[in-house]
Formats: structure tokens, sequence, C-alpha cells
């Protein structure tokens, strides 16, 4: 065999930062170069992602994952053996067809990414590049501007407020480092106010603070702006706020109606829009997702069509990573912006495509985290390699989250006068015009 052909393939069971059993694959080429690739996994998951196959039995409430270990050890990884590493396009296409379905249910995701994420760190390795060099080629320079979580709340804080994500983007600085450290001072500020207010505070699945008593969603905003300031940057100038509204999880089909427990409001589709509309004129906010449902198309309109040359109106459990559905949002106009999730479509080659659909059709990528992640910090080489502009990582705190951030520092270091760091050009240069920024 040559020395870049896969010579072996093995799963085992490593755990995520919620505690969740995931997979790690590891791939060793004949030439004795290895590589790794560990799973994320999602909690406020959408209908369209591609499945990430779950035991379901009683072990771990039923998120086990021996049959997706099972699937590399005995059907994916026997199947990859011989392959060019380097060929990335034929490993991913491999796994794709063995599987059959369209959305990766008789093998599972899981097990599918974890096969494609270590063929492609193998095959870096073998060539002794870093990922995003060896995946992006020799321009690729763009520093993503970081999205991070200072609130966390819906699904990964036991809904203690409605909203999921509430989240600051830096944009007044000329770095990723700089920029960085005025998100890190905001965390702290956020956190001393939460003291000093003497309310109880925990923290929720992606290192937010998880609020215990809010009494409305809009307290989150307030607090959030209060915390900019107490750090002593200026909202709307040094950062802007971000929400991931996450609303396919309280939109009722049924009634077509979305509901806000905590202000116990139920809203028709326009109204809701009203609501963030009302939000985006009275607070520094550049940037909502998800803020119509996943079924609700007609109401994604509505909101691109009210905010969308002003904002950035981000599409998740809407577009799933599929270009199918990205196809659908583009020709409907509906939002202006993709959230990219490498295990919501389950390979390398699939997710760098939606990537390129993407930006091609002049929407914005932002690429995600999971609420579930660990050490790996792949997702930061994947925004570099394809010059995405921005990442979204979930809060400061916690070390599957600092294991990106820090590492998006040290490659801005290692690239130095090279390194592009876009700050608000990210959306001034974008289809949004009229940006609203103070
Ligand atoms: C999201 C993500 C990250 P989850 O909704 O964007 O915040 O959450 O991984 O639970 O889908
Ligand atoms: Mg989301």
């Amino acid at each position: 065999m040559k020395p870049y052909a896969i010579e072996a393939v093995h799963a085992r069971r490593i755990y995520d930062s919620r505690a969740n059993p995931t997979i790690e694959v590891e791939v060793v080429l004949a030439g004795g170069t290895t590589g790794r690739g560990m799973v994320p996994s999602g909690a406020s998951t959408g209908k369209f992602e591609a499945l990430e196959l779950p035991d379901g039995d009683s072990h771990f409430g039923g998120k086990g994952v021996a049959q997706a270990l099972h699937n590399v050890n005995e059907v994916l990884g026997p199947a990859m053996i011989g392959l060019d590493a380097r060929d990335q396009r034929q490993i991913d296409a491999r796994l794709i067809s063995l599987d059959g379905t369209p959305n990766k249910s008789k093998l599972g995701a899981n097990a599918i990414l974890g096969c494609s994420l270590a063929a492609c760190y193998a095959a870096a390795n073998y060539e002794h590049q870093p990922l995003y060099r060896y995946l992006g080629g020799a321009m690729a320079n763009t520093i993503p501007v970081p999205m991070v979580q200072i609130i966390g709340g819906g699904a990964h804080a036991a809904n203690a407020i409605d909203i999921q994500d509430f989240l600051v983007i830096p944009i007044s600085t000329k770095s990723f480092a700089e920029g960085y450290a005025m998100v890190a001072e905001t965390y702290l500020a956020a956190k001393k106010l939460f003291q000093e207010s003497g309310r109880p505070v925990s923290i929720a699945d992606e290192g937010g603070f998880w609020p215990t008593a809010f009494k409305s969603n809009e307290d989150g905003l307030r607090l959030l702006t209060e915390s900019i300031e107490q750090a002593g940057y200026c909202p709307g100038k040094d950062l802007g706020i971000a929400l991931d509204i996450a609303s396919s999880e309280f939109f009722n089909e049924k009634t077509g109606t979305y509901t806000l427990s905590l202000e116990d409001r139920e809203y028709t589709p326009a109204q809701f829009i009203d609501l963030l509309c009302d939000w985006v004129a009275r607070y520094p906010i550049v940037s909502i997702e998800d803020g119509t449902g996943e079924l609700d198309w007609d109401g994604c309109r509505l909101l691109t069509e009210r905010l969308g040359r002003r904002i950035q109106i981000v599409g998740d459990d809407l577009f799933t990573t599929n270009i199918e559905r990205i196809r659908r949002g583009v020709s409907e106009k509906c939002c202006n912006a993709v959230l990219i999730k490498m295990n919501q479509i389950g390979t390398i080659t699939e997710t760098m495509e939606a990537i390129s659909y993407t930006k091609s059709h002049g929407y914005l990528p932002v690429i995600s985290a999971r609420s579930g992640e660990t050490e790996d910090a792949t997702i930061v080489h994947l925004a570099i390699a394809s010059g995405a502009g921005q990442l979204k990582v979930g809060s400061a705190a916690r070390s599957e989250r600092t294991a990106k951030w820090n590492e998006a520092i040290r490659i801005e270091e290692a690239l130095g006068a090279s390194a592009y760091y876009p700050s608000q050009k990210i959306f001034l240069d974008s289809c949004i015009s009229k940006f609203n920024i103070r």
C-alpha cells in the first residue's frame, strides 16, 4: 500500500460536554500517519437534520452509541481500507453510498462524520499541514468574527427563558484577539451583574449564564446591553447583539402560533415578527437566528422582508446545512445567512459544498458548534479554510468552547500580517446595507 492509503479505522466511545456518549474515530495510514475525528451533538435539533443514530435502549437515556460504533468498525471502516486519504470527495462519496438514505439514518450521521473527519485529519497530517491550510489552500487567511453566547436559555437551560442564545459579536477591532478580549470582558461583567443582583444563576449547556429569575425575555436584552456598558464598551459600536431565538422549539404546528412561556403570551407569526422588529429598533441587535420556526417559510419571508437589509437573518433549523433547503430559502428570499453545522449533514464534502453554495448566492455562512461538544477544534479550521467569516461556539467559558476560541487566536498569530479579520465589514460588504449600528 502507498503511505497515504488508509490501512485501519477504529471507533471508540468518548463523552461530550453534557456527559453524553459520542464517538471518536481514528484512521491510520499505511505510512503510519494517524488522524482523529470527534463528533458533536445538538439538543435543539432541527427536524430535517441528518440522523444521529442513538441506541434507544435504557442506557444514557437512549443516547448510547453502540450501533454507531458497530457501523464504523464493521461497515464503514472496512470499506475505507485502501482509499487514498487525500481524496476526501471519494471517501465521503463511499460513506454516503454505503448508507444510501437521504438523512443517513441507516448507518448514522455521527458514524459517517467521525470517519470523514478522521480521514481528513490523517491526510492533513500526512501533508504536514494544519487542517485550515490543507482544506483551504495557500490563500486561506480570514479569521472568523466570533458570535459568543453570554446568556443561555431554551433547551440548553430547562427553558428558564424561551430564547435560546443571547450573544455578542465584536465589530470594532482590527483582530480576532482584540475582539475576543472585549467578549471575555463582557462575560465577566455579566457575571458580576448577576452576582450583584443577588438572583441565583446557573451555567447553561454552552457555558453562558442560565438566568433563574428573569421576568421576561427582554430582561436578557437589558442585561446584555448593561454588561457591554459595564465592561467599558459601547453597545452597537464595539459589540453588537445576536439572538438565536430557536423558535422551532415554541412554534405550535397546529395553531401556527409562537408562545413565550415566560410572558405567558401567544403570538401569530405577524405579531411575533412585530416583537422582533421592536427589539431591533430598541437594542443594538445585528443578527437574529431562527426568528421563525423551521416549518414557517411564510413567516421567515416576512421577517427577512422587514429586517433583512438591516441585520443578519440566519437560518439554522430551517436549512440544516442542506443544499436543497438552502436553495429553497434563496429562491423564496428567506434569510440572508445560513448556520453551518457539520453533523447536520454528515460529511466534510457536503459541509464545504453547503458553504460554497451559501456564499455564491450572496448569503453569509456562519460556522457553528453544537450544544454538546468535545475538545475537537475542527470548526475553526473549517471557518478559515472556507473563508466563511463568522464562527458561533457557545460561550466564553468551559474548555470545550475555549478549545475553539484559543485555536483561532493561535492561527491568527501564526498567520501574522497575512491574517485578515473582517470585523463589521462582514456585514457591510454583504447584502445587509443599512447595518444596525449606532
Ligand atoms: C443552535 C445550537 C448551538 P444545538 O441552535 O444553534 O447554539 O444548539 O446544538 O442544541 O442545536
Ligand atoms: Mg440555532
